[in-house]
């Protein structure tokens, strides 16, 4: 499960976006923390085809933490897998293009900091050891980036510099999502990049406590026909670069994150680590075929069922039947 942290000016509706995924989601062990189910309309259908007695998402967890950018605030961002950065964009002084350039120099400048003490330590680690001057070059790279006031992500860092910086932690080089948070109704700031998400947070959150026919019936009231939340955590969960396969039964109906361009040896250590270690072949539908078929049972003797072995790449909406001897 990854974390996202919710970023924003004081004010701009954290708390409140907050309120609203806790309400949908149960409390992930701390108060400031909820895990949110992700939403994924096919998980119904499975559930439907295979009589599965239970359906059970995908999940993410969503961090407010309290106080925002201080030193502890950062600190504590700097664990989270994604930033969810909102955006006031209600009220008569709202200047959501300014929040975000003023959020991005202070993400920015908290990643420069910790780039600069991180040079002074691998400097003097650097004297002799190939590892510690691998380590310094990385920081150096990164620290002329900032420098340049440009974000880390956007810098085409390689994949080995992107490993030595991953341990600092730098929030430039996490998948951002920008919440706009707009009065009820209102549409996405021209002055935002069209990525981002317009949500009333307020009213979002007013709506998290109803049962789901009154919710949609008020949502309707203003024009809203998807609850911002699910697109909320849907593209939060997207911009992690995870796909999601799919298993089904019985028992259950079931969604898994997996990184993208994961064999099946690893989307089978998803679901356990003994299916990884014994792992022998999958079988594989897509959604959409199986679907078609009518049920698992009907995918397999109409021969839609492929056979793969250690060296498959899972591909999204794949739903997989894992062969495994330990
Ligand atoms: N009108 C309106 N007010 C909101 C909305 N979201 C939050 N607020 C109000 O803005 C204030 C700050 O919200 P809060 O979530 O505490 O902001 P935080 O400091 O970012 O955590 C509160 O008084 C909220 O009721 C919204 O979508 N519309
Ligand atoms: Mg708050």
């Amino acid at each position: 499960m990854k974390d996202v942290g919710i970023v924003g000016t004081p004010y701009a509706g954290k708390s409140t976006l907050f309120t609203a995924l806790t309400q949908h989601g149960s409390s992930g062990g701390r108060s400031n923390q909820a895990v949110v189910d992700v939403p994924d309309p096919r998980l119904k259908v499975l559930s439907e085809l295979e009589r599965s007695k239970k359906v059970v998402p995908a999940k993410v967890r969503f961090v407010d933490v309290p106080g925002g950018l201080t030193a502890q605030g950062i600190a504590e961002y700097r664990q989270t897998d994604a930033l969810c950065i909102v955006l006031r964009s209600f009220g008569a002084d709202a200047d959501p293009a300014k929040e975000l350039a003023d959020l991005e120099a202070d993400l920015l400048l908290a990643d420069l900091a910790s780039v600069e003490s991180g040079v002074e330590k691998a400097r003097k680690r650097a004297r002799g050891s190939q590892e510690g001057a691998a380590e310094l070059a990385a920081l150096e790279r990164a620290h002329e980036v900032l420098n340049e006031e440009r974000l880390l992500r956007d810098a085409n860092l390689d994949e080995a510099d992107r490993k030595v910086l991953r341990g600092f932690g730098p929030l430039t080089m996490k998948p951002w999502v920008l919440v706009a948070n707009v009065e009820e109704g209102g549409e996405l700031p021209q002055a935002l990049p069209s990525t981002a998400i317009a949500i009333s947070a307020a009213l979002e959150a007013e709506v998290a406590g109803m049962d789901e026919g009154e919710a949609a019936e008020l949502l309707a009231g203003f024009g809203i026909e998807e609850p911002g939340l699910s697109r909320v955590i849907a593209a939060c969960y997207q911009t992690l670069d995870l796909i999601t396969f799919l298993t089904t039964g019985e028992d259950e109906s079931r969604a898994w994150e997996v990184r993208r361009g994961a064999k099946a040896p690893e989307a089978a250590g998803a679901i356990h680590s003994d299916l990884e270690r014994g792992f022998i072949r999958s079988e594989v539908v897509g959604y959409e075929d199986l679907v078609e078929a009518g049920s698992w049972d009907a995918a397999k003797t109409q021969g839609k069922l492929r056979v793969e072995g250690k060296d498959y790449t899972v591909a999204e909406g794949d739903v997989l039947n894992i062969r495994f001897a330990v």
